[in-house]
């Protein structure tokens, strides 16, 4: 059994637990709109809050769904996973109903479930889209931000998938997103079940990494044709800067997980000061070593980053250029009228002569021959 479960919330978040699931862990599902919800057949947890259809990308309607209803839906949480070290609750942070409630889900689970540590994996939007998104992404990353005793924060970036394939539907951005960050996840826990004799990276290494507050990143970089330890080094910070995380902005990791797997003669490639020289080194390093005659991979796993200012504020900056036109906007829809040229002409309208009153029989009398 796995030790972390997916909550998902909304519809992006209802998506990464039907990935989650197909690979093996306990998930379930929170959505405002039942017709989002059951498109994700293999979650089989799912709850629907009663009375909506819907947040209509309006944060405030999701937040009050929850608050609504918190004591049903901490209730259906707890039921629906058992035995899990760390619950991350999945959720876009531009729609209406995860963005509006996951911040308040993840305080009240912090509560109300002692001994399981609570992350977040947060979608933010490609960089094309709306005022009305960018607005709500900027308010829940705040909030999120905010929160004292919270685990890992996984940015997952839609931008980072549509820089690659600049060509793709929404709809395929979004499944890989979602596979990617899942398979990445999938991946650290299936290596602490591994065991090696040169040095375990094993389940306590990974939880204490994943419960660091702040921002983290998983990451891994296949080195085949790295002849010294500074082009692996680079390979593994372009995987950094290439992975389905906002890329690393800054220095300031407070723990990570440093794993090779591979050929035992190119392990020797790896060099712990080059590797962190960039992002300075952390208070702590788990590291893992397991020969096999694969691909030569280094999986890193950074986390304590503070949140991207830079990715955040090209999010607020076209809202902050457009102010006065969006401004605009708003008061527009409140005053805006229509006013007629033709007001005069209502009067060109004659009316008729009053009816007669009279009854059907007098009438008929009246036209019989
Ligand atoms: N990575 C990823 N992003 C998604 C997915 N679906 C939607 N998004 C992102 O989420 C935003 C829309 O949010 P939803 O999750 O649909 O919103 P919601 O939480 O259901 O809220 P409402 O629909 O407003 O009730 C889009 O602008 C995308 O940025 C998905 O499956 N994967
Ligand atoms: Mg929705």
């Amino acid at each position: 059994m796995k030790s972390i479960g997916i909550l998902g919330v909304g519809q992006a978040g209802g998506n990464i637990a039907e990935i989650a699931t197909t690979l093996g862990f306990q998930t379930a599902l929170i959505n405002t709109n039942q017709r989002d919800g059951v498109v994700n057949t293999r979650v089989e947890k799912k709850y629907f809050v009663p009375g909506y259809n819907g947040a209509g990308q309006d944060r405030s309607i999701g937040l009050r769904a929850f608050q609504e209803n918190y004591r049903e839906i901490i209730d259906f949480i707890k039921e629906s996973f058992k035995n899990i070290k760390l619950l991350l609750v999945a959720f876009s942070t531009d729609g209406g109903t995860g963005s509006g409630m996951s911040p308040l889900i993840i305080e009240l689970l912090l509560d109300q479930l002692p001994g399981i540590n609570i992350g977040a994996i947060a979608i933010l939007p490609e960089r094309n889209v709306l005022a009305g998104n960018r607005i709500n992404a900027s308010e829940c990353i705040e909030e999120i931000s905010k929160i004292k005793a919270i685990s890992s924060v996984f940015l997952v970036d839609n931008d980072q998938m549509r820089k690659i394939n600049p060509q793709s539907s929404k709809h395929q951005i979004y499944l890989s997103s979602n596979q990617k960050v899942m398979e990445a996840i999938n991946n650290v826990l299936r290596i602490t079940q591994k065991s090696s004799f040169y040095g375990n990276f094993d389940e306590s290494d990974l939880m204490n990494i994943l419960n660091t507050r702040g921002v983290t990143i998983i990451s891994s970089a296949t080195i085949t044709d790295a002849k010294t330890t500074s082009d692996a080094s680079r390979e593994i910070h372009q995987s950094w800067v290439h992975s389905i995380f906002c890329p690393v902005e800054s220095t300031g990791v407070i723990r990570a997980g440093l794993i090779y797997e591979g050929p035992e003669n190119l392990s020797k490639l790896i060099h712990v000061p080059s590797i962190f020289e960039s992002i300075g080194e952390p208070l702590q390093l788990f590291e893992g070593t397991y020969f096999s005659e694969t691909d030569p991979t280094i999986t890193t796993i950074l986390a304590g980053f503070s949140f991207p200012t830079r990715r955040l504020q090209s999010l607020e900056d076209s809202l902050e250029k457009n102010k006065d036109r969006l401004q605009n906007l708003v008061n527009k829809e409140l005053s805006q009228r229509y006013e007629s040229r033709v007001s005069w002409a209502s009067n060109l309208k004659a009316n008729k002569p009053e009816k007669q009153p009279g009854s059907v029989a007098s009438k008929v009398s009246k036209n019989q021959k």
